[in-house]
């Protein structure tokens, strides 16, 4: 496959509702679309998810937009690209800048599979035809808001509930969402909110039962992550700490973590995301696929990744709707009852929806040889 231009766009779309973590608040999200056409009318679509500010990784929007423009874009455009996997081998003498590298494999994945005629899902191997997700509920003000989100999460019928936590919004408020409902599958997400020395309060997340806690300790640790593992029953999961199968494999080996959220952007992309949930599926250690609060672009990537069978876990792929008055791809992502039905039409399986795209789009620009 031959890629004769690249378009990036910049676009701004407001979320439904504000969504708190313990780095910060997210009111809208501003993000990079990137679309690869082959010269025979065929676009590639894909996101990169990384955020305008360096809050999650060290990654920005305009980091992202620099490493596109001066690297990755022209080591792509008009090469003879045999297949998709070999891209991520293409961008490996530059460092890094993961977010950026999987903004353009993803639209090369997206590509590859339309020329092919086959679901992007199809062209991953993935042959599950539903898949169950869950929410990701932000840090409310009030523990009474916080039950009511998680009250509406059930009633859609999301397949499990993730709830933010930071210090002061930890061990009390989980009692209180335990005693209201007793037996619902719960976990915690920190983003990176705890130290090692805050150990015993962790300890006394042991009591309720909790799928797992995501991500307690530092952004880049796998070592403190490792001796806390040791030291409580309820399951560490890797976020933020993992950004390659090198690093799943060395987690694995220390005891850092017994499950993986596998984020496509914050490992580099498709294929190494894939990797990743090969070795995990080697060693009997079930994955998830993480959330970024994708446009349904970004959405249509995480949908197609779950379909591979070691996605054993509910993941954070909400329906649009929980994010957006209006998404870019036609039709939106829909939820019932917890489940998606993976789309079977090519490519990421939506259409992408120019109109809504130019409506979020504050600037654009174009890359050819010509
Ligand atoms: O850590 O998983 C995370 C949102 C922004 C940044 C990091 C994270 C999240 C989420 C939301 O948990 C996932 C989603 O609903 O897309
Ligand atoms: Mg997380």
């Amino acid at each position: 496959m031959k890629i004769t231009e690249v378009r990036l766009r910049h676009l701004n779309m407001d979320l439904v509702a504000p969504f708190t973590t313990s780095f910060g608040t997210f009111v809208d999200k501003e993000f990079i679309l990137v679309e690869v056409k082959n010269g025979e009318g065929l676009s590639g679509w894909a996101e990169s998810v990384a955020f305008s500010a360096p809050w999650y990784n060290e990654e920005t929007i305009k980091t992202n937009w620099t490493m596109l423009e001066d690297f990755l874009i022209p080591l792509v455009l008009d090469k003879e690209i045999e297949h998709p996997r070999d891209v991520s081998d293409m961008f490996s003498h530059i460092r890094k800048n993961n977010m950026a590298k999987s903004a353009i494999e993803g639209a090369i994945w997206d590509l590859y599979a339309k020329e092919k005629n086959i679901p992007l899902s199809m062209a991953l191997g993935g042959e599950l035809e539903k898949i169950d997700v869950g929410i990701s509920i932000g840090i409310q003000k009030t523990v009474p808001e916080l039950l009511a989100k998680i009250e509406a999460g059930l009633k859609d019928g999301y397949k499990r509930i993730k709830m933010k936590i930071q210090p002061g919004w930890d061990v009390d408020v989980i009692r209180e969402v335990r005693n209201r409902y007793p037996d619902i599958p719960i976990m915690a997400d920190a983003n990176s909110a705890y130290r090692l020395k805050d150990i015993e309060l962790l300890k006394q997340l042991d009591q309720f039962d909790l799928m797992m806690i995501e991500q307690p300790l530092s952004s880049d640790d796998i070592v403190d992550h490792a001796t806390l593992q040791a030291e409580i029953k309820t399951p560490i999961c890797l976020d933020e700490s993992v950004h390659s199968v090198e690093d799943a494999r060395k987690a694995l080996e220390l005891g850092s973590c017994k499950i993986i959220n596998i984020k496509i952007g914050r490992v580099g992309g498709l294929t190494e995301a894939m990797k990743i949930h090969e070795l995990c599926k080697e060693r009997n250690v079930p994955v998830w696929c993480g959330g970024m609060l994708e446009s349904g672009v970004g959405r249509a990537h995480n949908i197609a990744l779950t379909t591979l069978d070691n996605f054993t876990m509910p993941g954070d792929t909400a329906a649009s709707a929980n994010y957006w008055h209006q998404d870019i791809i036609q039709p939106e992502v829909t939820v019932n009852d917890g489940v998606i039905t993976v789309p079977k039409a090519a490519g990421i399986g939506y259409e992408v929806d120019y109109a809504a795209v130019d409506e979020f789009t504050s600037y654009s620009k174009r890359y050819t040889n010509k």
